[in-house]
């Protein structure tokens, strides 16, 4: 039986699997570091770090080791019982983010949805809102995950069309705009605000200097929760552990994903202080894995890896190196670049067949994975452990990839 190449891959996956995404033609076998490997052993840089959940980097040694000790231990327990590692990981990541309690989930939607609740929970029970009155703001813009409450709050008919009907309950507002939220919160009935510290999937869209800390002000004048959805965000991606530390504003309600495992399994979970913890009782909300002793091992590994290996300075340093150069390239097809820490974008001006997608390819040609958001933007995002050696070798690559478009 020869080998089986790419081609035989996709068309495997596009005759037995789901057809709900169109990815770049590259089938990936191996990761280490900053670099993955296809199946006819072509190396790539990956600049796009699993949309910021291999913050680490693939397969990092420490991780993986936590990963495989406790698999030989046990897995899962349910929390049905109590297990010897979920204490010890719920007091390592309260202390690590600084709040009285955490919820331990598996996926960033999860997450999310884990915040409404609490928000919804609060609301009835401590502001003193009326049952099923609640009201969460949210911005246009938003992506949250991709669960029917979810895409009820978006405004991206990729999102939410054809999933009707949706929950009720949110007021959506556009982003980076204090006097939209302003006027809503003149509702009593508003219990919280969520929103993405910078919307990653709406194209790296930074708010003005300021906008967190002004908006997190205005909700405490109005005692509405501030819930921050750090799931792309967080874990040293924008150069600080969390992007709402640049404006030093402390989330009510904090919603983490990703990179708290380092990409090797799915672990999320919601932080808050007990006044909003608590109003979850017992049976009130929970799932079969959520902070199982895997989860709690390879969090506490993963997370330790951020601080051991300064990955947050790193991200700053090496995103200011990426953005000085990619702002020097002379091509008429970068419309700007924009981003923080090793979260950026750059806005293409498409022509026929030269799309963001086609620099995509072509960057994959020369052994960079990119990938567009919404047509026109390019997210780079490559894992925080990227020298600047290795940055400037990537970004070389980067920009022959366009000039082949001049
Ligand atoms: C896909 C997007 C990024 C997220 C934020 C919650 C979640 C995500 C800020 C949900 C997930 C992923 C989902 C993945 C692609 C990727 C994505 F393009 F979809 F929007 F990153 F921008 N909050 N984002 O970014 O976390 O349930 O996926 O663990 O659905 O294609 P999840």
């Amino acid at each position: 039986m020869s080998k089986m190449t790419s081609k035989d891959y996709i068309a495997r996956e596009d005759k037995f699997g789901a057809h709900n995404y169109h990815p770049l033609p590259v089938v990936l076998e191996r990761g280490e570091g900053i670099y993955m490997w296809d199946v006819e052993g072509k190396r790539y840089f990956d600049f796009l770090s699993a949309y910021s959940a291999v913050n680490q980097g693939h397969c990092h040694p420490k991780i993986v080791k936590a990963l495989v000790d406790q698999a030989q231990k046990l897995t899962l327990t349910s929390r049905a019982f109590y297990n010897d590692v979920l204490g010890e990981y719920e007091e390592y990541i309260t202390k690590y983010f600084g709040y009285d309690k955490v919820l331990p989930m598996n996926t960033g939607a999860e997450a999310d949805e884990t915040a409404l609740k609490l928000c919804r929970k609060w609301a009835y029970n401590k502001k003193g809102i009326k049952d099923d009155q609640a009201k969460i703001i949210v911005c246009d813009g938003n992506f949250h995950g991709r669960t029917i409450t979810i895409v009820s709050m978006s405004n991206d008919p990729d999102s939410y069309a054809g999933y009707g009907p949706f929950t009720p309950g949110f007021v959506r507002i556009p982003y980076n705009d204090l006097a939209a939220l302003e006027r809503e919160l003149a509702d009593p009935n508003v219990a919280g605000f969520l929103l993405e510290p910078i919307q990653g999937e709406a194209g790296v869209f930074v708010p003005d200097e300021g906008y967190l800390k002004k908006a997190y002000d205005l909700c405490k004048k109005k005692n509405v929760l501030f819930i921050a959805d750090e799931v792309q965000t967080g874990i040293a991606r924008t150069g600080k552990l969390l992007a709402c530390d640049h404006e030093g504003v402390r989330p009510d309600i904090l919603i983490l994903g990703k990179a708290v495992s380092g990409g090797v399994i799915p672990v999320s979970a919601v932080l808050a202080d007990d006044e909003i913890m608590l109003t979850i009782k017992p049976g009130e909300h929970g799932s079969t894995f959520g902070g199982f002793p895997l989860a709690g091992r390879v969090a506490m590994a993963a997370l330790e890896v951020i601080k051991e290996e300064k990955l947050a300075e790193n991200a700053e340093k090496m995103g200011k190196i990426f953005r000085e150069e990619m702002s020097n390239v002379k091509s008429d097809m970068i419309e700007l670049v924009r981003g923080k820490g090793l979260l950026n974008a750059i806005v293409i001006r498409n022509k026929p067949g030269k799309t963001a997608w086609d620099v995509c390819m072509a960057m994959a040609e020369k052994g960079v994975l990119a990938k567009p958001t919404h047509g026109n933007i390019i997210r780079f995002a490559p894992p925080l452990v990227i020298k600047e050696a290795e940055l400037r070798e990537a970004i070389g690559l980067i920009k022959e990839a366009f000039k082949q478009f001049e």
